[in-house]
């Protein structure tokens, strides 16, 4: 019988969840499988002379002999099964990546414009410094918190540019690990990626109520009840707006007692904030919990992404602040987030930051952003109307009230997993598992497709 300390254990279970089925006892010079080595019950083969530390393989074989197949990524992986598919009407509203109403990615012109103006500037390639570039951070905070925000002004806000929402969500769950949190609360349901980044950080992930599916609305009686049971200091994550994949925020009412809850309970809300523009249409309305939170007094911490309503998707454009109690306390958090970057990917890219710059720092170019933002979230607007009404129009018994009641870039439809397969299987339309459809993907030309669809898969119910 082998004796495992509880961390020898808690390594095996990680290894194990990342695919590995063998180990390498070292004290013993044996191999034995995982699984039967956490129950005890292990049978040993001792090594061949080849057997080497990297896979446990013969020379003969490859070192990656013992790497399963991943499953692939419940967002990213339906765009490729969509690339794989040759049907003609095949539609994608899997990922959350804004479509023209002919169904093509969309750049905004402003975008173009700053383009061609970074490209008359002749500008080099230089690395960014490991926080970014500060006109980007300063720029992208002031979208965030306000021009007139009182940290801002106190200078007591830290901020660096990130590889996008995710990779500020990941390094601030490493941040949170190194500093001593266990663990982090996030919506149920939340955006599927939230769960894997925070683990891979070293945090627990635990969930709060936030949706009720009978109902198709917030469950903010459970929400303030579960934030009540928190212990105090947790991390709370919060969708700054347009949450995903349930479209369903709270009112400003709401969003005041989610505040004086979070205040009680010594709470530290994180928001990530990846759709400002995309709920209300206006970018600067939307920032609206994020400002509140901040004037009630909250050292809040703040993704934001600038994929969706830049339409910056590849170029990885992010911002990651936290708000601090004076300047110098500021300026000792921007030294760890600075740490925790440069073993990471040492510093960011700068194409994409300088086209937000670019907008951000004109004022008529702004005006213009905030337009053709609001332009975009028209459109899926009216999708929602015009998916709600054919699909009425087919006769369904079942309510879409929700389909227009909810906002920003996902209907969360309500189907089911057995749906959402027949759907792709019968009709090659690809939503995620969950039944959440990319409202941004829906175009005049396949909505009624989708619709008759739908009313197929859901039997007319
Ligand atoms: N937060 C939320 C809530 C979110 O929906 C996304 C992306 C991100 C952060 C990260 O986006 P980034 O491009 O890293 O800034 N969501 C869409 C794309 C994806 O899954 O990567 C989606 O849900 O389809």
């Amino acid at each position: 019988m082998l004796f495992l300390r509880p961390a020898t254990q808690t390594l095996l279970r990680q290894a194990t969840a990342k695919g590995a089925t063998t180990a390498y006892v070292r004290n013993r010079s044996i191999v034995v499988q995982v699984s039967s080595l956490l129950s005890g019950n292990y049978s040993a083969r001792t090594p061949t002379a080849n057997t080497t530390c990297r896979g446990f393989s013969d020379a003969s074989s490859s070192p990656w002999v013992d790497f399963p197949m991943a499953p692939p990524d419940p967002i990213i992986g339906l765009t490729e099964a969509f690339l794989n598919d040759d049907f003609s009407d095949k539609v994608n509203v899997g990922v959350g990546a804004y479509r023209c109403d002919l169904g093509k990615p969309f750049v905004l012109p402003v975008v173009r414009e700053a383009e061609s103006d970074l490209v008359a500037e002749d500008l080099d390639h230089e690395y960014s410094g490991i926080a970014g570039c500060p006109l980007f951070v300063n720029l992208a905070l002031k979208f965030a918190y306000g021009d007139d925000s009182v940290p801002l002004h106190e200078k007591r806000v830290a901020g660096v540019q990130t590889l996008s929402g995710t990779g500020g969500l990941r390094v601030f769950g490493e941040m949170l690990h190194k500093f001593g949190h266990k663990h982090i609360y996030v919506p149920n349901p939340t955006w599927g990626n939230h769960i894997p980044i925070f683990t891979n950080a070293g945090l627990e992930v635990r969930k709060y109520s936030y949706y009720e599916n009978e109902t198709c609305s917030l469950d903010f009686s459970n929400l303030i009840d579960d934030m009540k049971a928190m212990p105090e200091g947790s991390c709370i994550l919060l969708h700054a707006c347009a949450h995903n994949p349930t479209g369903m925020d709270p009112t400003l009412e709401q969003w005041k007692e989610i505040s004086k809850v979070a205040m009680e309970k010594k709470l530290l809300p994180f928001f990530d904030c990846a759709y400002q523009g995309f709920a209300s249409g206006d970018a600067r309305k939307d920032a609206a919990a994020i400002r509140m939170f901040v004037e009630d007094g909250h050292k809040i911490a703040l993704v934001q992404s600038f994929s969706k309503n830049f339409g910056l998707y590849g170029q990885r454009v992010g911002a990651l602040s936290v708000v601090g109690d004076t300047p110098e306390e500021a300026q000792r958090v921007l030294s760890q987030l600075k740490v925790c970057i440069r073993p990471s990917y040492s510093n960011p890219p700068r194409h994409g930051a300088r086209i937000v710059s670019k907008i951000l720092s004109s004022e008529e170019k702004t005006n213009e952003f905030v337009d053709q933002c609001m332009g975009m979230a028209k459109r899926i607007d009216e999708m929602r109307i015009k998916l709600k009404q054919t699909l009425e129009d087919l006769g369904s018994s079942r309510s879409w009230d929700h389909v227009t009641k909810q906002i920003g870039m996902f209907a969360y439809s309500g189907m089911s997993k057995d749906e959402v397969v027949a759907l792709r299987e019968k009709h090659h339309i690809y939503c995620t598992l969950d039944g959440r459809i990319s409202m941004a993907g829906v175009t005049s030309n396949n909505v009624e497709y989708i619709a008759r669809a739908i009313h197929d898969v859901t039997g007319g119910k």
